[in-house]
């Protein structure tokens, strides 16, 4: 059995989101306000087939994906750039890497004790979000 990452998780613990931020060129008072955001992710899943939307009260983003298929990805709302995104199975993580303007570049999920992990990297930078399960 795969991992099964879908359902709705809630933010729970960030670790370096906005030197993340700072990473992807995000200006000081985006930051600000994004740093401050509850965020939910509500993840639905149906084999390799993905849909991941992130939700604040702020801005809102939705990636839908199949593993292992190249897609052109535009992080709007975000910072607005135009990546290549691929997303593969790492045992059960999810490793997206986002090939584009900026260096080293990606994301990985993995599930540990019922907790949805996130690690979200550019250049030099990794932070590591916790969300735990909403209801
Ligand atoms: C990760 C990080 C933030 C600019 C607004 C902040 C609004 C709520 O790539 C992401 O998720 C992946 C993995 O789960 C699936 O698409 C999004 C959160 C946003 C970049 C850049 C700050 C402006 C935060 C959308």
């Amino acid at each position: 059995m795969p991992a099964d990452f879908s359902g709705k998780w809630i933010l729970e613990t960030s670790e370096k989101f906005e030197e993340y931020l700072k990473a992807l060129n995000i200006d000081f008072a985006t930051r600000k306000i994004a740093i401050s955001l509850s965020q939910t992710k509500v993840v639905t899943q149906d084999g390799d087939n993905f849909d991941f939307k992130t939700l604040s009260t702020f801005r809102n983003y939705e990636l839908a994906f199949t593993v292992g298929v190249v897609l052109d990805e535009y992080t709007k709302g975000l910072d607005n750039r135009n990546i290549k995104s691929l997303v593969t199975w790492d045992k059960d993580m999810l490793v997206c890497t986002q090939r584009g303007e900026k260096a080293n570049r990606g994301w990985k999920h993995w599930i540990e004790d019922d907790k949805l992990h996130l690690e979200l990297t550019c250049e030099d930078v990794v932070c590591h979000q916790v969300f735990k399960r909403k209801e």
